[in-house]
């Protein structure tokens, strides 16, 4: 009787966990679609940052409807004095991340997303930390579609990609991935 009891005890809390994680905070304004030309944006987010963390990932979903590629060259913050556009490469075994090179192609009728583990926005000194809620203004440059402004929605310090679902999938990943940007711990 008490043996089942117990069982029952770790069942529940096996169960809860698995929804705190895999439900994770995406339950927010994430289906702000922002159109510029053919280009359509969505799902821009960051993570919150520990105190003294100088540096922050930027991810998105960039669609292409139109019929020419296009490229992201660029962009600014105001809460960050550099902007650059970095990809993860595997080197030696270590993975490592580098500036894009000639910017990032948006081929036509293709998606690209920037999300932990690839293609991501590098914010470099950041002028103060994200706070989980809040929103980091960005304004991309692309060569075709000119400036877009978005906006980062701050998720939580451990937050995986939307869509990610479960929370023992998203936990393998982000131990793959090498702490991007000293955010995770
Ligand atoms: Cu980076």
């Amino acid at each position: 009787m008490q043996h089942i009891s117990t069982r029952r005890g770790l069942l529940g809390g096996a169960l809860a966990l698995t929804i705190a994680l895999g439900g994770s905070a995406w339950a927010q304004d994430q289906g702000a679609t922002v159109k510029a030309g053919d280009l359509a944006i969505s799902q821009a987010w960051t993570r919150a940052t520990p105190g003294g963390a100088k540096v922050g990932g930027g991810y998105l979903t960039i669609e292409n409807k139109g019929k020419t590629a296009d490229r992201l060259i660029g962009g600014a913050t105001p809460a960050a004095a550099r902007f650059e556009i970095h990809e993860m490469s595997l080197s030696d075994g270590v993975m490592k991340m580098h500036p894009v090179a000639g910017g990032l192609t948006i081929a036509p009728g293709k998606t690209v997303k920037l999300a932990p583990g690839g293609y991501h926005l590098m914010l470099i000194d950041l002028k103060q930390p994200f706070k989980q809620g809040e929103s980091v203004p960005v304004t991309l440059r692309f060569e075709k579609a000119g400036e877009v402004a978005i906006s980062l929605s701050v998720q939580g310090i451990g937050a995986g990609a939307p869509g990610a679902h479960g929370g023992a999938m998203m936990m393998m990943k982000q131990d793959a991935a090498p702490a991007p940007h000293g955010g995770t711990k």
